[in-house]
């Protein structure tokens, strides 16, 4: 178990070929061999991405993570000029272009799917089939989490979104992935320009809310990283770091002592890297 997580930690993270090479490594090492040979095709700063890899990571089962150029399978005759090979990239997989989707091993596949979308369904699936020792308890509908992560997203959202486009992801590699991704906001109604403006605000009730979530933090895990719940990790843990992971790319943000290790610390349990290097 703590070689696999390990084989993890130090594999799945930078390009396509180290990836390939840590599957390589890890898989003879599967604590859950139930589950197969599994492959994650997802968008580095997907949340709901970030959701799978999160389940993955923590309970140390072996993957090979795919990633895309957020423009690729986005028409440019439906989305003002930007996206390109709009038959190509995640619509292969299912039809749409939408990540997360779970290939490979056991994974139940529909309607001629290649695997299988939708990040709760994988969640899901991957907690009941894992062998490992570890467990992730179910959602507990805390609402005064619900309450703080609405507001999180709300006012991290506007720093997050004119900053990530700038860390050095396969998501945002080609700048035909950057026009896709600043075309699809703008048109839900974001303003990158109001946003970048309006910085030193959000950034003062960003880390207001940030503060908020300490005592909120109840519990530790096993390996004394904190949790929300007293009992260890939880999906309420999965739903709340697979957001807070993109605030790391906003250097501003003044991080609380516990709340910056509770990312750190899972985050790296989970094989998955964070953007405070690269933070802007
Ligand atoms: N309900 C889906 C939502 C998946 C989703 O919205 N994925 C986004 C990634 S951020 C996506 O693929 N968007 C493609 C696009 O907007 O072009 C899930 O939970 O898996």
């Amino acid at each position: 178990m703590a070689t696999s997580l390990l084989a993890l930690r130090h594999g799945v993270r930078a390009s396509m070929s180290r990836h390939r090479l840590a599957f390589a490594g890890v898989k003879m090492l599967s604590t859950s061999p139930a589950l197969g040979e599994l492959k994650l095709h997802m968008y580095d700063h997907c949340m709901f991405c970030s959701r799978a890899r999160l389940v993955l990571g923590w309970l140390g089962v072996p993957y090979m993570p795919v990633t895309y150029g957020y423009g690729q399978g986005a028409d440019p005759l439906k989305c003002a000029g930007t996206g390109y090979d709009p038959t190509g990239g995640p619509v292969k997989l299912t039809g749409k272009k939408s990540l997360p989707v779970l290939e490979g091993g056991a994974v139940p596949v529909q309607n001629g799917m290649k695997g299988m979308p939708e990040s709760g369904e994988i969640c899901s699936f991957v907690v009941a089939l894992s062998r490992s020792d570890r467990k992730i308890a179910p959602a507990t509908g805390r609402s005064d989490v619900a309450e703080w992560f609405a507001r999180c997203r709300s006012v991290g959202s506007q720093l997050h979104r004119p900053r990530i486009i700038h860390m050095p992801l396969p998501d945002f590699a080609d700048p035909r992935d950057v026009a896709y991704s600043k075309y699809s906001h703008t048109k839900s109604g974001f303003d990158y320009e109001a946003s970048l403006a309006k910085s030193p605000q959000l950034l003062k009730e960003i880390n207001d809310i940030l503060q908020e979530l300490e005592p909120m933090l109840r519990g530790e895990t096993n390996e004394r990283t904190p949790c929300l719940n007293a009992w260890g990790f939880s999906m309420d843990d999965v739903m709340i770091l697979s957001y807070m992971r993109n605030l790391t790319c906003v250097r501003a943000i003044v991080w609380p002592t516990k709340v910056r290790d509770y990312v750190e610390k899972t985050c790296a349990q989970a094989g998955m890297s964070t953007y405070w290097q690269h933070a802007c």
